[in-house]
């Protein structure tokens, strides 16, 4: 991929999305389409006409509706809808487009639940999904899967990430839907405001996550569309865990907040434990550039900005 290639980044409105567009644009690749130019996905003639006339050499699938284990619940068909139209509309029109080379953003709930830590790609459909967001991982899988018999049938150049747990500036911190940084970050913070004793965690708080910053993320993916070819799937993550006990303290610290946290056992906790296997990343050299602290701080900075 040269600075002047083509780049389409699908989804560039989104929380990966967006930070892709970002980091392209610091690595000087300038020859970018426009996220406002983007047809809605879920229309595959709408998407075959937008890539009959931009032409893009490079794509980032980073689009598909996606949330956090209450929106999983309670909207399973719509997530599962729109990604799998998402995906299917965007992959065929990459291919008959001959697009030179397509990244598929995946998502770390694609693997078993109780798949041996850290987690290496080899566990795909080895055993069953998170019940909570069984709906939505299999959507996901079935993008993975879909990149692998475009490789295996026509040889297309489409290969797949699949990210820890992302956050970072312009994450959800609307609603209940979100994840679990911007849900706790906006809780504390109306709590602090408010002079409120405590807040709720939801869960035990000892599910333990491999949180990812999104910035960082978007740089291993450039960096992987460049460079990676040996096999079609790889992990993107930090390749270590921290509880969701530890995570609110660490929040609580940021926010300075004082008051207590109490966990809320009739709320879910989803996976036991979702650590990623990063060998593969390692061997190319990269690794997190922010520390979980740091990451925190800029997000919640990023939240009282834009509130
Ligand atoms: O971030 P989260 O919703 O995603 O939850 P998952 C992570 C952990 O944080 C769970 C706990 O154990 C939650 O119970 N948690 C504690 C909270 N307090 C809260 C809160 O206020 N809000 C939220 N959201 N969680 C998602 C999948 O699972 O992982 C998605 O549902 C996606 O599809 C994403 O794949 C990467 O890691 O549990």
């Amino acid at each position: 991929m040269e600075k002047q290639s083509k780049i389409y980044v699908a989804g560039g409105e989104t929380l990966i999305g967006a930070a892709l567009l970002r980091q392209l644009q610091q690595q000087q690749y300038t020859n970018l389409i426009s996220p406002h130019l983007e047809p809605p996905l879920t229309d595959g003639k709408l998407v075959a006409e937008f890539f009959a006339e931009h032409q893009p050499e490079y794509v980032f699938l980073a689009a598909g509706k996606s949330g956090g284990i209450l929106a999983n619940q309670r909207y399973p068909a719509e997530l599962m809808l729109d990604n799998l139209l998402v995906e299917c509309h965007i992959i065929q029109s990459a291919y008959s487009n001959g697009v030179k080379k397509l990244l598929y953003l995946a998502s770390s709930c694609s693997y078993p639940k109780f798949a041996p830590q850290p987690i290496e790609v080899k566990s795909l459909l080895t055993g069953a999904i998170e019940p909570t967001n069984e709906a939505y991982a299999v959507a996901k899988i079935a993008g993975i899967k879909l990149c692998q018999a475009y490789r295996q049938q026509y040889r297309a150049n489409f290969l797949s990430v699949i990210p820890a747990n992302v956050f970072g500036p312009g994450d959800d911190f609307s609603s209940e839907g979100s994840h679990v940084i911007p849900a706790l970050i906006r809780k504390m913070h109306d709590a602090k405001i408010a002079n409120a004793q405590f807040i709720d965690i939801w869960g035990t708080g000892t599910p333990k996550r491999d949180f990812l910053f999104v910035e960082d993320l978007a740089d291993a993916c450039i960096l992987t569309i460049r460079e990676f070819d040996d096999c079609s799937v790889i992990n993107i993550a930090s390749g270590s865990g921290i509880s969701i006990q530890e995570l609110a303290e660490l929040i609580k610290q940021v926010v300075g907040y004082l008051g207590e946290l109490r966990f809320d056992t009739t709320k879910p906790d989803g996976m036991p434990l979702k650590i990623l296997d990063t060998k593969k990343l390692q061997q190319m050299g990269w690794e997190p550039k922010t520390s979980l602290r740091d990451a925190l701080k800029i997000t919640f900075e990023w939240f009282l900005q834009t509130k």
